[in-house]
């Protein structure tokens, strides 16, 4: 009975585990050996059947079939943020957690790894995000939080990708890249292996 998520060094799998070394979740780390296609193969293929990284197996007799087999990080992170972490208590509560889970999968996630939006779209969103952003705390009020997880992961993966991007116009990012990179679980979280 437990937890076990899947991943390979510098993955997205680096999400999960920041969520999951936040909240003291404890799991079981399966690291793929990627360089070798291990994720593209039988046994991982029956976990997540397009190959890809992260995948999270939860075993409990209180899940139908005693497991369930989830991939995209997205849905691990909500799944974890309210099964194992206390989060979405009402339908209110997890549809704001999707939104900001969603927005950072799928809108921010695009405006920085697609070369033809990051110009224009990523400036724009920044512009909106900066005065939302609570560096340090949680865009959704309260504590830091599974959309923090998702907000913050991509907004830190700006220093590690895209360097030359001058982030000073938006100073509430900056402070919460900073304040990403200095907390614990995330640094535990982004550690090689
Ligand atoms: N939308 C997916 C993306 C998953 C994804 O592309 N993962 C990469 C690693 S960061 C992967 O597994 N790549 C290996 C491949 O496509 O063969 C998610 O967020 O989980």
């Amino acid at each position: 009975m437990g937890l076990t998520l899947f991943g390979g060094q510098r993955s997205r799998a680096s999400m999960p585990r920041w969520y999951l070394a936040e909240k003291a979740i404890a799991y079981d780390w399966h690291l793929l050996d990627m360089a070798a296609k291990e994720h593209q193969h039988d046994p991982f293929l029956a976990i997540n059947p397009f190959g890809k990284v992260p995948a999270l197996i939860d075993t409990d007799p209180a899940l139908p079939g005693g497991e369930l087999r989830l991939f995209e990080s997205g849905a691990i992170l909500l799944y974890l943020a309210e099964r194992h972490g206390q989060e979405c208590a009402s339908a209110a509560e997890r549809a704001v957690a999707q939104q900001w889970v969603l927005f950072a999968n799928a809108t921010l996630a695009t405006a920085l790894f697609n070369p033809s939006q990051r110009e224009t779209e990523f400036p724009r969103l920044m512009g909106v995000l900066n005065p939302l952003l609570v560096p340090g705390g949680s865009i959704s009020g309260g504590e830091w939080g599974v959309a923090d997880c998702a907000i913050n992961a991509h907004l830190a993966y700006l220093p590690i990708f895209f360097p030359q991007i001058d982030l000073s116009p938006w100073p509430a990012v900056e402070a919460t890249i900073r304040l990403t990179q200095e907390r614990p679980a995330y640094q535990q979280a982004m550690a090689v292996g």
